[in-house]
């Protein structure tokens, strides 16, 4: 029997570094070594498997919400497709940053993957900047994946201030269990080592977060849970979960956009991530924003541009979809 496939979660809370991360350890990874990446995007359309697309490593991307409560078969069948095909030595989940990872652990441990898959440490991204945030700290999801971390990352410390590194010692001296490894890092540059730390046991310690989840999830549950108009060249899906909206549209590349129009549309709203790759009149473009700006990169050749849009707050589908299709794209109809 060949020998079980090394598996770790990166988690974190949206925006906060995972994909930065996963791309770092990619570029890490031993030349003798197979790996491959999964992602679970809380978007319907899915962006990091396209952010990742140049790293030459297969990505498998379960776009839709939070994979515990929502697809988890979605989530399986994924998974088992790549281990057939791929026949990975390593696989990196990134959980979508509003879902709850304890589900994806007890899966991923479970009989049916025992003799499979060798479950190692969880690698688990905090930004420090958030301890001072109730929005977020009161939040089970943020709650949980700390939690469930046998490695507790600060990432972007390039942005903190003396106080954010000594919240985050603070925070990580009260942590019961004691993290397995707690470190300060920069521009996702997490150390690969950490991949082969054992997983530690734990338990969910909050199950009121999954009672939340499952509630707020409930547009989720359904195979078709989104609202969205369909054409063939313009499909634009809305999610909502967890206490967060997200709108995102995938578009036949013939389309065009003005990338200057776009990116002044992009930079005046006011919304927690915008993520996507998209064709424009200056090429293939790709933009990841988080709380602390981010801009436009040259992107590869695609056969659809992707955007997505995720907001703690309600957002005017109908609105958006008419300022995206005035940068370029056809009139409403
Ligand atoms: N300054 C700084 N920016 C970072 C760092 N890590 C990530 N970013 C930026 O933060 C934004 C989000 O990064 P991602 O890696 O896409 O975050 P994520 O956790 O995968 O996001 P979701 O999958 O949407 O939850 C991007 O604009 C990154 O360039 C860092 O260490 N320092
Ligand atoms: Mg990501």
């Amino acid at each position: 029997m060949s020998e079980p496939i090394a598996v770790n979660l990166i988690t974190g809370f949206l925006g906060v570094g995972k994909t930065t991360a996963i791309r770092h350890l990619l570029t890490h990874r031993p030349p003798d070594q197979r790996w491959a990446v999964l992602v679970n995007e809380f978007g319907e359309i899915g962006v990091d498997g396209a952010l990742l697309e140049d790293t030459g490593v297969t990505v498998t991307e379960v776009p839709g919400g939070c994979v515990c409560c929502v697809s988890s078969q979605a989530f399986t069948v994924g998974l088992n497709r790549l281990i057939r095909e791929q026949r990975p030595d390593r696989i990196l989940i990134e959980p979508t940053g509003l879902g709850h990872p304890a589900q994806i652990l007890a899966t991923l441990e479970g009989p049916f993957y025992r003799q499979v898959l060798d479950v190692r440490a969880t690698l688990t991204l905090l930004d420090a900047r958030h301890l001072a945030s109730s929005r977020h700290r009161a939040h089970p999801t943020w709650q949980d994946q700390i939690h469930l971390a046998d490695v507790l990352v600060a990432s972007k410390a390039d942005l903190y201030s003396d106080t954010e590194h000594e919240a985050f010692a603070a925070f990580v001296a009260t942590q019961q269990p004691a993290k397995t490894r707690a470190a300060l890092v920069a521009h996702g540059r997490l150390n690969p080592a950490w991949l082969d730390l054992p997983r530690q046991p734990r338990q969910a310690a909050f199950p009121e977060a999954h009672a939340f989840l499952a509630a707020q999830s409930h547009d989720h549950d359904h195979p078709h849970g989104h609202a969205g108009a369909e054409h063939r060249d313009w499909l634009m899906l809305e999610g909502r979960g967890d206490a967060y909206l997200s709108i995102g549209w995938r578009i036949g590349a013939d389309q065009r956009f003005d990338a200057d129009r776009l990116e002044t549309w992009l930079g005046g709203l006011n919304v927690d991530r915008i993520k996507g790759v998209l064709h424009t009149d200056q090429g293939w473009r790709a933009i990841n924003r988080s709380d602390d700006g981010g801009g436009w990169q040259p992107a590869q050749t695609r056969n659809d541009s992707r955007l997505e849009i995720i907001h703690h707050a309600e957002l005017d589908a109908a609105a958006l979809d008419r300022a995206l299709r005035a940068c370029g794209g056809p009139p409403s109809k």
